[in-house]
């Protein structure tokens, strides 16, 4: 038997689809009276942060991580809604189970994106495009929701593309101009460039993306040490296959912050433990990420910590992470000693071997699958959470949404 050698090695298609506005679109979805108003979607609890807002807001400057108040006063005819994580959830089971159905190789990223990898497809479905023009208009017809589709021969820039005609956009980076595409993007947007590592560029005098891309991998790892170097390397060179590829194993995901003044209040302590608990769940969904161990931690005002963890089943949603935090709490807790920082951490965190978002509430993970690197402005207001003011009063005051 005679192999076929001159048969040419078929080029690998991937499609990102990533929803539009999603909370906001959500909201708009659920209230006819919001349509064409600017959505602002956030201020849930504790945390006063824009979560997403309509492409209307946005035209106001307005964007996730915002502080509410400063959105307020860009925006003052906008429509500030609370985060209704439930109903969020739901539609986006409803969407990934659509994006699922078009290939074996689905791999969600987030509650609202996922790729799909759609390599050797065109002679049973068609042209790429017609493809992805006819899954947008199915969950449009079956979700009522806009998506937007980018296309490409890497994960990286089928999402690069989705983004690029958002929203209700569809794009396709094809292989011949991607690294055109990529140099031809200021620095600030290309995707894994973030603010640090534009400041530590533009300190080493590298001010836009054609004099970065002149640069060796040594010299980029001189300026942003070797991992971060070699990352770049290859992304502004066009090498991307391997980006959201690779495997997460045994970190953590943690959230921590700290009181305005020490508290002993138990619904202070528990309103804020919530508040926690869906942080951190948030998060865990997010990096398709699954934990059965928990921590707690527990600064008192005089700065003595102490930890406790315990392993039980996955945990993954907020109120089964709310339920086994608080049990910690009350283990550890020294009974009215005022607290001045509680943390929650999720341990040991293994890839979610979930496909879709329904299968990752109920399901308990199982093999290691690909790492979402993605770092989002979420992440960066949680890390500023540590240091982060909060009030009594806001804490009570608020509704639960979860
Ligand atoms: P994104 O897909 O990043 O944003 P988006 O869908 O609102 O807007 P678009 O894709 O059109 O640019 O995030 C999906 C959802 O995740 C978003 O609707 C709300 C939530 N989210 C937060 O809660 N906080 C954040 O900082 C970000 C970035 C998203
Ligand atoms: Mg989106």
């Amino acid at each position: 038997m005679s192999y076929d050698y001159s048969r040419k090695v078929m080029e690998s298609v991937f499609f990102h689809a990533d929803i539009d506005a999603f909370f906001a679109q959500v909201e708009k979805l659920d209230n006819s009276e919001l349509r064409d108003k600017p959505v602002i979607v956030g201020g849930s609890m504790s945390r006063s942060v824009v979560s997403t807002c309509s492409y209307e807001a946005r035209a106001f400057g307005v964007h996730s991580g915002m502080p509410i108040a400063q959105a307020k006063k860009l925006c003052p005819a906008g429509v500030f809604v609370p985060v209704r994580m439930k109903r969020y959830h739901e539609k986006s089971v409803e969407v990934m189970s659509i994006l699922q159905s078009y290939t074996p190789h689905f791999q969600q990223l987030s509650i609202d994106e996922g790729f799909l990898d759609m390599t050797g497809t065109k002679l049973l479905l068609g042209e790429p495009e017609k493809v992805a023009e006819k899954l947008k208009a199915e969950i449009l017809e079956k979700t009522k929701l806009t998506i937007s589709i980018g296309i490409a021969s890497t994960k990286y820039f089928a999402k690069l593309a989705s983004d690029f005609k958002k929203p209700n956009g569809l794009f396709y980076i094809h292989k011949s101009d991607e690294l055109s595409f990529i140099q031809s993007l200021p620095m600030n947007k290309i995707w894994g460039i973030g603010k640090m590592t534009v400041k530590k560029l533009e300190a080493a005098g590298i001010m836009n993306t054609k004099t970065l891309s002149r640069l060796s991998c040594q010299q980029m790892q001189l300026i942003l040490g070797t991992a971060n170097g070699l990352f770049l390397y290859d992304i502004i060179n066009a090498h991307t296959e391997h980006i959201f590829n690779e495997t997460v194993r045994d970190h953590s995901v943690s959230t921590e912050m700290t009181f305005e003044t020490d508290v002993a209040n138990t619904n202070v302590i528990e309103n804020f433990l919530f508040e926690l608990s869906s942080e951190l769940s948030y998060r865990l969904i997010r990096e398709q990420v699954a934990s059965s161990t928990l921590s707690v931690k527990i600064k008192y005002a005089d700065f003595k910590t102490v930890t406790i963890q315990e392993a039980n089943s996955v945990i993954l949603d907020t109120v089964s992470i709310f339920n086994e935090a608080k049990k910690l709490f009350y283990k550890k807790w020294e009974r009215g000693n005022p607290v001045r920082l509680i943390g929650i951490a999720a341990l040991k965190v293994l890839d979610n071997e979930a496909n879709t978002q329904g299968e990752l509430f109920s399901e308990p993970n199982r093999n290691k699958k690909q790492k979402l690197v993605e770092k989002t402005a979420l992440d960066l207001a949680k890390k500023q959470g540590g240091k982060q003011v909060l009030t009594r009063a806001r804490l009570i005051n608020t509704k639960e949404t979860d």
